[in-house]
C-alpha cells in the first residue's frame, strides 16, 4: 500500500467526489494524479484533506487549503485578529516525500497579553477580548466548505508531526497542543477549556483524541520534530455518525499563555485504520467433545498498512458464558484457525468466534454450535462398586496414572472428567460426571 503525502493531499479530494459534497477544496488539476494513488481506498480509509500541508491558499490568506487560521476568523472580534501568525515552511519532518509544513506563532498583542498560533481545519471565532473565554473558539461550518472536514468512516488513531519551539517555556503552561474530534452532521465546538463544554455539543461528538505536548530537543539543544500517535476515545462520547472531524493545533495549551514567537510545526496529519477481523466461520456446526473444529477468517487491512501478527483466538463459550481460548495464533491475513473441541466439554449449547484483541468481535461472526459430551464404549455415569474383576490402571487423558487397584474403580475419589482405564491390556475411554 503506498504511503505518499499526495496520498493523504488527495485523500480528501476523492471524499468530496464520491460523497458529492465540495467541502475539500479542490482543482481541476489536483485529479490529473488520481492514478498515482488509487491503491489507497479512501473510502475506507478518509483521510483529512491536504493533510501534508503542500497545498496553500493565495499569499493573501496564506492557509494551508482545506485548513483555517487567523485570517479567516469571524465574531465581533474578528477584524482586530486577522493577522498572518501561520505560513508554509521548508522545514519538514523527517523522511516525508512532502517539501511544506505549516508553521504558526505566538504573537504580542500588547503588553504582556499575546495571541496564541492556531490552526483548525475549523473556523475560528473571535468573540470576546479575553483569551480564556467560551467566545473564543473554534468551531464547525458544516454548510461552508472551506470550515468543514467530512469523514464517513470511524478512524482508531490520529497521528500528526510536530516540532514545538518555544520561545520561552513557561512552567505553569509548557505545553502546545492538538486534538481531534469526531462528530456527526453539527457545527461542533472545539472549546479551549473543559468548562466551556455544553452537554449539548459534546452530543455530538463520536470521539475524540488530544495531547499536550513540550518541544523535544536533540543532543545538540536543537528542538526536533517528533511523532504523536493518540488513539481516539470513544468512552462518555454518545455520536454515532463519524460524518466530520476536527483537527485544531495551537502554540499552547492554555488560552491566552505562551510567549510571543512561539512555534509549532506541523506535518503530515494521518488517520489509522486498525485491522479488523470482518468475518468468520465454522465449517460445522455440531460437535462431538474431541472433534476437531476449524474456522475460517477474514481480515481486514487497515490503513496505512496491515500490522504483521496480528492476534486472533478461536474461542469456545458455554452457555454459562465460561469462556476457553481454544487456539491462539499471529495472522497476516485471512485463514483457518483450527483447534480441538475439549475431551471434557459437556453436551451442550455453545457459541464459537474468532477474536482479534484489537478490533473485538466482528458482528457477523459469532456462532452457535452444539457440542455432545465424549461417550464412550457405553460406560457413562460409573459407579463405585460396578462388577469387575482383575486389576485396573486409571489414567488421565494426557497419560497420567492416578489411581490403581483391584475390582471397582472408586471414580467418587476422582475428579469429574475424562480417564483412561486399562484392564488386562484393553483400554476403556470414561466420562466421570
Ligand atoms: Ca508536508
Ligand atoms: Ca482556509
Amino acid at each position: 500500500m503506498k504511503r505518499t503525502f499526495i496520498n493523504n493531499i488527495f485523500a480528501g479530494a476523492v471524499l468530496a467526489l464520491a460523497s458529492g459534497t465540495v467541502c475539500a477544496q479542490t482543482t481541476e488539476n489536483d485529479f490529473s494524479e488520481l492514478n498515482d494513488f488509487v491503491s489507497v481506498d479512501t473510502l475506507k480509509y478518509p483521510q483529512v484533506a491536504n493533510s501534508g500541508f503542500e497545498m496553500w491558499d493565495s499569499e493573501e490568506i496564506n492557509e494551508p487549503v482545506s485548513w483555517n487560521s487567523f485570517m479567516t476568523a469571524d465574531g465581533v472580534f474578528s477584524d482586530f485578529v486577522k493577522i498572518q501568525q501561520l505560513t508554509s515552511s521548508s522545514d519538514v519532518r523527517p523522511e516525508t516525500e512532502g517539501t511544506k509544513s505549516a508553521v504558526l506563532w505566538c504573537r504580542n498583542v500588547f503588553g504582556s497579553i499575546v495571541a496564541q498560533g492556531n490552526l483548525t481545519t475549523g473556523r475560528i471565532a473571535a468573540g470576546d477580548f479575553t483569551a480564556a473565554s467560551a467566545k473564543n473558539h473554534n468551531y464547525v461550518d458544516i454548510n461552508d466548505p472551506n470550515f468543514c472536514q467530512p469523514l464517513g468512516q470511524m478512524p482508531d488513531s490520529i497521528a500528526v508531526w510536530v516540532k514545538y519551539v518555544p520561545k520561552k517555556v513557561i512552567d505553569s503552561a509548557p505545553y502546545a497542543r492538538v486534538s481531534a474530534t469526531v462528530h456527526d452532521a453539527y457545527n461542533y465546538i472545539e472549546y479551549s477549556l473543559p468548562e466551556f463544554e455544553t452537554e449539548e455539543n459534546k452530543a455530538h461528538a463520536v470521539c475524540h483524541a488530544e495531547k499536550n505536548f513540550e518541544g523535544v530537543k536533540d543532543e545538540n539543544g536543537n528542538y526536533i520534530w517528533q511523532r504523536l500517535v493518540m488513539p481516539f476515545d470513544t468512552t462518555g462520547y454518545k455520536a454515532t455518525d463519524p460524518a466530520y472531524i476536527m483537527v485544531n493545533f495551537a502554540t499552547n495549551s492554555y488560552p491566552g499563555k505562551g510567549t510571543a514567537g512561539d512555534s509549532l510545526y506541523v506535518d503530515d496529519v494521518e488517520l489509522i485504520y486498525n485491522p479488523r477481523l470482518v468475518a468468520a466461520y465454522p465449517s460445522k456446526m455440531e460437535y462431538n467433545a474431541g472433534d476437531s473444529i476449524k474456522v475460517r477468517f477474514r481480515l481486514e487491512a487497515g490503513y496505512p498498512d496491515l500490522v504483521s501478527g496480528n492476534p486472533v483466538n478461536l474461542v469456545l463459550t458455554d452457555a454459562e458464558s465460561n469462556s476457553t481460548v481454544l487456539k491462539s495464533s499471529e495472522e497476516d491475513s485471512d485463514g483457518w484457525l483450527g483447534a480441538v473441541i475439549p475431551e471434557d466439554a459437556q453436551t451442550g449449547d455453545y457459541t464459537v468466534t474468532v477474536v482479534e484483541p484489537i478490533s473485538g468481535i466482528a458482528a457477523d461472526s459469532v456462532f452457535s454450535i452444539k457440542v455432545n459430551a465424549n461417550v464412550v464404549d457405553g460406560i457413562d455415569n460409573p459407579m463405585a462398586g460396578e462388577d469387575v474383576a482383575g486389576s485396573y490402571t486409571v489414567y488421565t487423558i494426557s497419560g497420567v496414572k492416578v489411581a490403581y487397584g483391584f475390582g471397582s474403580v472408586d471414580f467418587e475419589a476422582l475428579p469429574k472428567g475424562i480417564y483412561m482405564v486399562k484392564r488386562n491390556n484393553a483400554v476403556t475411554k470414561v466420562v466421570n460426571r
